[in-house]
């Protein structure tokens, strides 16, 4: 069974993922990991830390020569700018009678609650006297691993012919125009760099961006994210655990920031008629097709061999220097909420977030349908189930 842990704080040493349940047989390429750990690093309005990181990963285990062996897989992505934080972020206990530490870990405690961040609800459970404490590992920094492990994902499933990217729809009030030219939409958002394909809404978003920044403000926004060539039956309607749009929803939600997760026409569906919702089932040379995907490549919990179009949307992140009324922790006395560098719009870095996402589940659904300790092993399943379902 595919799964995976992270560790790491964003100012600590490294990052860290362990993944198991990854199968022999597989090229795990560095090179493609470090490219997809660059593609979360773009993205118009971030701030000043991705100047500081050029991150890449470490393979430290289950891959020899390039391939995987079966065991399990360790990733590590440095943090350069653990160089700054080695007091205040030791491991060791400190000397607190020396005035140098004492000076570089008070600099950095934080007591002023952030509206909006986990700080709040972080710092009561895990009775934490320091925010820095919570937002150390509540960071989005953390989704640097999750992008590492996804790039492993999607090494798998690539295997088989699926592969997937993300586009920005949405920032602030701006929408994009949709492309119905996958290809098209794919391409011109690589080379956008805030991932939108529509170059005319880009220019409006950023636009917008800059005004937020200039405000001391933030943006949210929306991402598509779509992955194509998916066999049929990947999920189960059979268990509400089962269903793979449950599943997807779940893993796209636990990125920080994403408040609302849509599959097909998503939100849409609740107000059009069932004639205007679903796709139409035809069979036309020897092949069952549709001719619309509202559904989004899902029915039943169970993908039907159309694109998946997933959509997530992030709000405006909660670090802002427009600092909101807030309370300090310590003395509970009124004050502006904790600002410390952050970005003022993250919404290109969660679409390749919410790829890797999406990859890790798909690729957990395609191991546990087509499951096997080497690559040949589940080629072989995969091919049986191809013959197999050929012959309905
Ligand atoms: C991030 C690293 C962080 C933030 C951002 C995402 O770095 P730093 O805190 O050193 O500036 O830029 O995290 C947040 C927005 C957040 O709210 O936690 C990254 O690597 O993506």
């Amino acid at each position: 069974m595919f799964r995976f842990l992270t560790a790491g704080e964003s100012h600590g040493k490294c990052l860290n993922a362990i993944i198991e349940g990854i199968p022999s047989g597989f090229n795990i390429d560095k090179n493609f990991i470090d490219s997809e750990l660059a593609r979360r690093q773009i993205g118009y309005g971030r701030g000043g830390r991705m100047q500081i990181e050029t991150d890449t990963a470490e393979i430290n285990s289950g891959v020899r020569f390039g391939v995987s062996t079966g065991a399990p897989i360790c990733l590590e992505i440095k943090n350069r700018d653990w160089e700054n934080w080695t007091v205040p972020m030791s491991v060791k206990p400190v000397d607190m009678n020396d005035l140098d530490n004492r000076a570089a870990i008070e600099s950095k405690e934080i007591t002023k609650l952030r509206p909006g961040h986990a700080d709040f609800a972080g710092a009561v459970k895990y009775h934490h006297q320091d925010i820095r404490n919570v937002l150390e590992r509540s960071s989005a920094r953390e989704t640097a691993a999750r992008t590492a492990v996804g790039a492993v994902a999607k090494c798998i499933l690539k295997e088989f012919g699926i592969t997937g990217f993300s586009h920005v729809i949405q920032i602030g009030s701006i929408k994009a125009q949709i492309n119905k030219d996958l290809n098209m939409t794919k391409s011109l958002a690589e080379l956008s760099d805030l991932r939108c394909a529509d170059k005319d809404a880009e220019e409006k978003m950023k636009t917008e961006i800059d005004k937020a920044k200039q405000d001391g403000d933030t943006l949210g926004g929306t991402i598509e994210i779509i992955f194509e060539n998916l066999p049929v039956g990947l999920g189960s309607y059979v268990h509400w655990d089962r269903r793979l749009d449950g599943k997807i929803a779940q893993a796209i939600m636990s990125i920080q920031a994403v408040k609302a997760v849509e599959i097909g026409i998503g939100a849409q569906a609740a107000g059009a008629k069932g004639s205007d919702t679903h796709d139409e089932i035809f069979y036309e040379n020897n092949k069952f097709i549709r001719k619309s995907n509202n559904a989004g490549g899902i029915e039943g919990g169970m993908t039907n061999g159309e694109a998946l179009v997933v959509r997530a949307s992030m709000k405006a992140i909660p670090t802002m220097k427009k600092a909101l009324n807030s309370v300090d922790l310590k003395t509970k006395q009124s004050y502006s909420a904790h600002f410390e560098r952050s970005d003022t719009c993250a919404v290109a870095a969660c679409g390749v977030v919410a790829e890797a996402m999406t990859a890790i589940v798909l690729a957990e659904a395609f191991l546990e349908k087509f499951g096997g300790d080497s690559i040949e092993e589940i080629r072989n399943n995969f091919e049986n189930y191809r013959k197999l379902t050929q012959k309905l």
